[in-house]
């Protein structure tokens, strides 16, 4: 029959195919390649998403390469590692990133070009890899980017979850949220490499015996043994050929399943215990700053250390050096509490296995581990029941008492020492994985410079009174420059390379080169192009919402932005509850008054946790309240709303470089930093937010009057919610605007029956998060932003001045952070 060949130059698909010519690029050659063996696909029935396939083949065989040089010079070196311990890992899309990396964007591109293809309808094809709630699993993937570019010999541990952070949907009739699962394996992901060779086995439940008088030592027997299994991910740094290796864990049963029961005639018993050990990888846990308690959880979490450690020690083992050495050739770094286990699990090693004193096996263990701590709030500091640890890990029950006499060694009254205890009395009694996590490290760390002082002050101020304070550190957050500025900005990224007049691989890998634009902020010309490119990020965002919603958008108001999970601290409520008195008081304006208003569309995405009652009656409110204000043909062309659904990492991507305002509005003193701060204002939005986390440090930077501050400070907090409790002024002397705010929700436009009365209850009782406390300021730093977007051209220089001074956000200098004064390790050169 006659072949068709709808797509491309057919000459190009035959010569590749049939026979290939010197002349067919290598590229074109390897895609082709794939095509036909990888997908064993046909051009004329391959569509975007096989092409995606293709590419993504062929993209991953230089990664194989660049991977495997890398991995045998880290071997051949013998130098120190560090690991990264992270229970999420959110890295979104991978091809895009590789092809930056690579250097071959735009050789893929015209490749891909030539076989019919536009590269941007094939990037837009992959699915994000999503294994991450929000900060702490975007700030791992950051840094994994930054280490590999920095071609330090770190590895990612984590979890191969089938099933990544849920799929968020809005219901049509009420808008609230829906969660839907999110199978993103389901079309295999190209970018890991199966490692059937690399398992171990996993014990649970079963006993432990003491043995060897005095030692300490025990063995552990019988129970559940599930078999871990290890997939690499790639990671390449920018500009090198240096290819980190993310190592994520996938469960097993050992056996296919139960034979006895089996024969016994019991089918499903015999599957049962397969089924329970394949459930272990199965999901993300979508609960952020909450310790849930669950049995899985747990199990989770030891499966990973288990095997991540395992895995370490076999590799440390190949180097034939004392295991008193472990320290000097491994720094692991646990990211949050999840991985705590992992000293208790090193413990048990050493002590069990290896046969060491448990003194000496402390030693290698307070050497190694360095903790990170990422919230103060109390809710997110996460205990497990000393009975189901007892069930579940004996063995590790009992070296964790075993600290725990080693601590009564300290010295203090009993209040103290009840308050540095790793176990909390009460029914049941439960174990602190932070207070073990402070115990078994090195060094503490927070995430900003706020943060890491109430960490110190607050969170373990017993801690630094005992070990003193050198053992707690800051190393205040970063974000990756590649994905988080050439990548989603292309136009930006040409535009400071033009003006700059440097290589753009010389200031990605520097980001403090930014600072030069600072000589040509009053240049007209550079300011209308700086203009135009903003104004183009916008329209590409009002397309998306277009096709998304079906509403047209106008690119050129004010966009303003907040994206981020939905919590009460992080007070999406505020801004919402801010929306509404705007759109109010327009109303009240007469048509020819309208006129002068700023024009402004307000953006919000975000997921609430499945459980999270009022915060997902914050988004109802902000559909809803979007539903009735787009609707309304007195204000719509001066004020509009959207809520995104389903935000992720690609979103983000299209949203931070269309925004002129984000907004970071936490309680002071509860966000520990925020890093979608600092990719906003890398992007040149200008940032409103209070005087919390890491956008103190932006003010520091950018200087005071780039930012909209607004709000009560860090050291009140405490006085105006003692005041809530014991003295409550009502909310309309406090503030009758936000009184009358709350009154017209109450009303029922937006919806009625009352659905919002549990919501605004959170506000007109109690008051936790100090709404009515902020409210009146924050519409004041609104009003301040107004009034600076009325002068464009003074406003484009706040947002030149914004990036140039982003350096110090860059997470090669975090990474360098950590890598001088925590892990003390080299980069390793080829
Ligand atoms: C958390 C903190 C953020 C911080 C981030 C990374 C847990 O992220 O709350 O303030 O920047 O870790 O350190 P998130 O709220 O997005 O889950």
């Amino acid at each position: 029959g006659q072949e068709k060949w709808p797509k491309g130059d057919e000459k190009t698909w035959k010569t590749a195919m049939r026979d290939i010519t010197s002349e067919t690029p290598d590229i074109t050659k390897s895609i082709v390649h794939h095509v036909q063996t990888s997908l064993a696909r046909a051009p004329y029935n391959i569509d975007d998403f096989g092409a995606y396939q293709a590419a993504a083949l062929s993209v991953r065989d230089n990664l194989i390469v660049n991977w495997n040089t890398t991995q045998i010079e880290y071997s051949r070196k013998s130098q120190k590692r560090a690991y990264y311990l992270s229970l999420e890992f959110l890295m979104g899309r991978t091809l895009s990133n590789a092809l930056l990396n690579l250097g071959l964007l735009d050789q893929y591109s015209s490749s891909l070009s030539s076989l019919g293809f536009g590269i941007e309808d094939i990037l837009v094809q992959e699915r994000d890899a999503a294994l991450g709630n929000g900060g702490l699993g975007r700030l791992a993937a950051c840094y994994l980017d930054s280490s590999a570019t920095q071609e330090l010999p770190v590895w990612g541990y984590g979890l191969r979850y089938k099933y990544g952070i849920f799929q968020q949907l809005i219901k049509a009739d009420d808008g609230s949220q829906l969660e839907a699962p999110d199978p993103w394996l389901e079309h295999q992901n190209p970018w890991e490499l199966p490692r059937l060779d690399v398992t171990y086995e996993v014990r649970f439940y079963g006993s432990a015996q003491r043995w060897g008088e005095g030692t300490g030592r025990a063995t552990w027997s019988g129970g559940q043994e599930v078999l871990a299994i290890a997939y690499d991910v790639m990671i390449p740094g920018y500009g090198t050929r240096s290819t980190n290796n993310l190592r994520l864990w996938e469960s097993k049963p050992k056996r296919g399943f139960d034979l006895q029961s089996f024969n016994a005639g019991n089918y499903e018993r015999a599957v049962e215990s397969s089924n329970s050990a394949a459930a272990i990888t199965s999901v993300l846990y979508p609960n952020d700053h909450t310790s849930f308690g669950k049995e899985l959880r747990l199990k989770q979490q030891y499966f990973w250390t288990a095997a991540s450690l395992a895995d370490m020690l076999r590799r440390f083992k190949n180097l034939e050096k004392p295991i008193s050495e472990f320290a000097e050739y491994n720094a692991i770094q646990l990211n949050d509490t999840h991985p705590t286990l992992a000293i208790v699990e090193l413990m048990r090693i050493l002590v069990d296995e290896e046969e060491l004193s448990w003194d000496s096996a402390w030693t290698i263990v307070t050497n190694t581990f360095f903790f990170t701590n990422h919230t103060v709030l109390p809710e997110a500091l996460e205990k497990w029941s000393v009975p189901l640890m007892e069930h579940l890990l004996p063995r590790h029950m009992q070296i964790i008492f075993d600290i725990v006499t080693v601590e009564k060694r300290f010295p203090g009254d009993r209040d103290r020492l009840a308050r540095l205890s790793l176990i909390e009395e009460g029914f049941p009694k439960q174990v602190r994985m932070a207070n073990l996590a402070v115990v078994g490290s090195r060094k503490v760390n927070g995430v900003a410079e706020l943060h890491s002082n109430l960490v110190q002050k607050n969170l373990f101020p017993d801690f630094v009174e005992f070990y003193g304070l050198s053992k707690f550190g800051n190393v205040t957050n970063g974000i990756t420059p590649r994905r988080w500025l050439d990548q989603c900005n292309p136009s930006l990224s040409a535009l400071i390379t033009d003006t700059l007049k440097i290589d753009r691989n010389v200031w990605l890998k520097d980001l403090y080169k930014l600072k030069g634009l600072l000589a040509h902020v009053d240049d007209p010309q550079f300011q209308a192009r700086w203009a135009a490119v903003k104004h183009q990020n916008k329209e590409r965002l009002a397309l998306f919402v277009e096709r998304q919603l079906g509403i047209k958008v106008d690119a050129h108001a004010l966009f303003d932005v907040q994206i981020k999970r939905l919590h009460e601290y992080k007070r999406q409520t505020l801004n919402i509850l801010g929306v509404i008195h705007r759109y109010l008081l327009i109303k009240s304006l007469t048509p020819e008054e309208r006129k002068k208003v700023v024009k402004k569309v307000v953006f919000f995405a975000g997921k609430a946790a499945p459980g999270y009652y009022i915060a997902k009656l914050t988004i109802r409110l902000i559909v809803n309240v979007a539903r009735v204000i787009n609707a309304d043909p007195d204000t719509n062309q001066y004020l509009s709303l959207f809520f995104l659904p389903d935000y992720s990492v690609s979103v983000a991507e299209i949203l931070i470089p269309a925004s002129d305002i984000s907004q970071h509005i936490s309680t002071a003193g509860t966000e520990a930093s925020g890093t979608s701060n600092m990719k906003f204002c890398l992007n040149g939005g200008l940032l409103v937010g209070t005087v919390d986390g890491a956008n103190i440090e932006i003010a520091e930077e950018v200087g005071d009057d780039n930012v909209f501050f607004f709000g009560n400070l860090t050291p009140d907090v405490e006085d105006l919610r003692y005041r809530h409790t014991y003295h409550p002024i009502p909310v309309e002397q406090k503030s009758p605007a936000l009184a009358h705010v709350l009154n017209t929700v109450s009303s029922g436009i937006f919806g009625s029956d009352g659905v919002y009365e549990p919501l605004l209850n959170t506000i007109r009782e109690g008051d936790f998060y100090l709404l009515t406390d902020d409210f009146d300021s924050y519409i004041r730093a609104l009003e301040m932003v107004d009034e600076a977007y009325a002068d464009r051209t003074e406003w484009v220089k706040k947002s030149i001045r914004t990036t140039a001074k982003m350096g110090k956000f860059s997470s090669d200098r975090a990474i360098q952070d950590y890598a001088q004064e925590y892990w003390n390790i080299e980069s390793v050169k080829f």
